[in-house]
């Protein structure tokens, strides 16, 4: 039976790895294969910065490797993925990349076309302009704009970071450390001779970055996180 060897790799950035079920199908010219369990005996998979590889065994010949398909499911908590790529090795000896670079969230579904830039006109295969179209269609439900009239676009539709889509969020990794920079900064001083005046200095970036009539998400995000980081220093801005 047909064998394919499967290499999954997880972001490094914090909580990017995951202890969820993934479930992997490969959809081909002359079929699609049975959903696979990633899964290695005795073996944390898919964690933090893991390059991981599977044997995959398909039953019967699936001809040309178009779209793979990735099933998250619940394992115990919720627990995001960030995967970066998968790699596929066919029987035939072929290589080919699946580039993701993306957050799946919750009980999530991805699928996955190979790294090749193609203009949509050379999409000849039927399977490949339904994938195309479903992206499209997903990504302006996911980023779309509010309107001020009918007509004219204010802002990004979301009321706080959190109901953007994960991929544009402020990256975690970053909030955390901004706020260990602006500790540093005010404890130990940069450029600042007491922890008070290094306040001071910040408290006017903040200010300075509220004057603005619309105020960023990502920014928002971030003053949020330092505000309830460090109360007293914060204790004049309101958001
Ligand atoms: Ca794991």
């Amino acid at each position: 039976m047909p064998s394919y060897t499967v290499t999954v790799a997880t972001g490094s950035q914090w909580f990017a790895g995951t202890d969820d079920y993934i479930y992997l199908s490969l959809v081909g010219s002359a079929g699609c294969s049975e959903k696979h369990l990633l899964d290695k005996p005795f073996y944390n998979d898919f964690e933090r910065g893991a390059v991981d590889s599977y044997e995959v065994i398909v039953d019967e010949e699936l001809g040309d490797i178009h779209l793979i398909k990735i099933e998250k499911r619940k394992y115990w908590l919720h627990d995001d993925w960030y995967l970066k790529y998968i790699t596929l090795k066919t029987p035939y000896g072929d290589y080919m990349e699946f580039p993701c670079y993306r957050w799946i969230s919750g009980e999530g579904e991805l699928v996955l076309r190979d790294g090749r830039a193609r203009l949509s006109r050379d999409d000849q295969i039927c399977v490949l302009k339904q994938h195309r179209r479903k992206e499209l269609e997903t990504r302006q439900k996911q980023y779309r704009w509010t309107e001020w009239n009918p007509g004219f676009p204010l802002s990004i539709d979301a009321k706080c970071h959190k109901d953007l889509p994960r991929d544009i969020q402020f990256d975690s990794e970053k909030g955390v450390d901004f706020v260990l920079n602006y500790s540093k900064a005010t404890s130990h001083g940069v450029g600042v001779h007491t922890k008070h005046e290094g306040e001071l200095r910040w408290k006017g970036l903040f200010y300075s970055q509220l004057s603005e009539e619309t105020l960023h998400p990502s920014a928002a995000a971030l003053a949020l996180q330092v505000a309830s980081a460090f109360p007293e220093a914060c204790s004049n801005l309101h958001f």
